[in-house]
């Protein structure tokens, strides 16, 4: 018997999901997906990246390592000293941690823009209304007036004064094209994505290898706690943040699996 048979899958509210089970996190994420798919913000392929996601994270401990927090730290004080950061949105992020990216955006300064790789106008329309529901004041991508150099059409739109005109972008579980034609446009990524070998982190100057739904609230927390900060601090957090580091620590404690 495995610890899900304790609870029922078709639960409607995430209340009804115990807070006490041993794997609390991993049936809210299913349920969010689930309730994502259904409302058609979340693409059916966004069940199996979640699923992907949850192995990872399963070896992970599911718990934020302590160089993923240090991402974390390192990401808000990026998101702090930028002159125009967004946070993209795609289906999994909307159902996963909609009121968390408003929270964050709000925290930083930074807009949000729903980008997504299977592209639809019912879906960009659904992501944005949830992220509204969620305290969203103003929800970019919309537009789509620019494109990303060197991707396919659908996947290139974003808005021009959006991700377009970004120094500072935060792409979770974000496609490996997608990330490398940001690079090139020169921005600094932060990516969320709890596969430390998937080329998105690889390519980020910040690689948060971490479940998007402890990382969020941890970024938001810590550009809390820097608000104040001078920029000379913010600058040395970044100075001492070793990506590579970070990188291969994760994937020890991955390939380790100290459960
Ligand atoms: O909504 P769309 O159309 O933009 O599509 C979004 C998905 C996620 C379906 C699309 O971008 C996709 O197929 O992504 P991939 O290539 O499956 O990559 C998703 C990455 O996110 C994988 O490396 C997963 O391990 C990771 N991941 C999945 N769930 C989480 C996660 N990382 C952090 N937190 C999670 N909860």
């Amino acid at each position: 018997m495995t610890d899900y048979d304790t609870v029922s899958a078709d639960v409607e509210h995430e209340e009804e999901i115990p807070e006490d089970h041993p794997r609390y996190q991993d049936l809210l994420t299913r349920h969010r997906i689930e309730q994502g798919v259904e409302k058609g913000i979340t693409h059916l392929q966004g069940m199996h990246a979640e699923g992907r996601g949850s192995a990872f994270d399963y070896l992970l401990g599911e718990e934020t390592i302590p160089s993923a927090d240090e991402a974390e730290r390192a990401a808000a004080a990026h998101l702090l000293l930028a002159d125009r950061p967004v946070l993209s949105i795609n289906g999994n992020v909307a159902a996963l941690v909609p009121g968390e990216m408003v929270e964050l955006a709000d925290a930083v300064g930074a807009d949000l823009e729903v980008n997504l790789f299977n592209r639809t106008p019912e879906r960009i329309e659904a992501i944005a209304d949830h992220l509204r529901e969620h305290g969203a004041e103003d929800v970019k991508g919309l537009e789509a007036d620019a494109r990303i150099p060197n991707l396919d059409h659908q996947r290139a739109k974003v808005d021009a004064d959006g991700i377009h005109a970004a120094d500072v972008v935060v792409v979770p579980l974000e496609d490996g094209d997608r990330a490398e034609a940001l690079e090139a446009m020169g921005k600094t990524e932060i990516v969320i994505d709890l596969n430390p070998l998937s080329r998105s982190p690889r390519i980020a100057e910040v690689p948060i290898v971490d479940n998007i739904i402890r990382a969020v609230p941890n970024v938001t927390g810590h550009a809390r706690d820097l608000a104040e900060a001078e920029e000379a601090e913010l600058r040395t957090i970044l100075e001492s943040f070793d990506r590579e580091a970070a990188l291969e620590e994760a994937e020890r404690r991955i390939r380790d699996g100290e459960l």
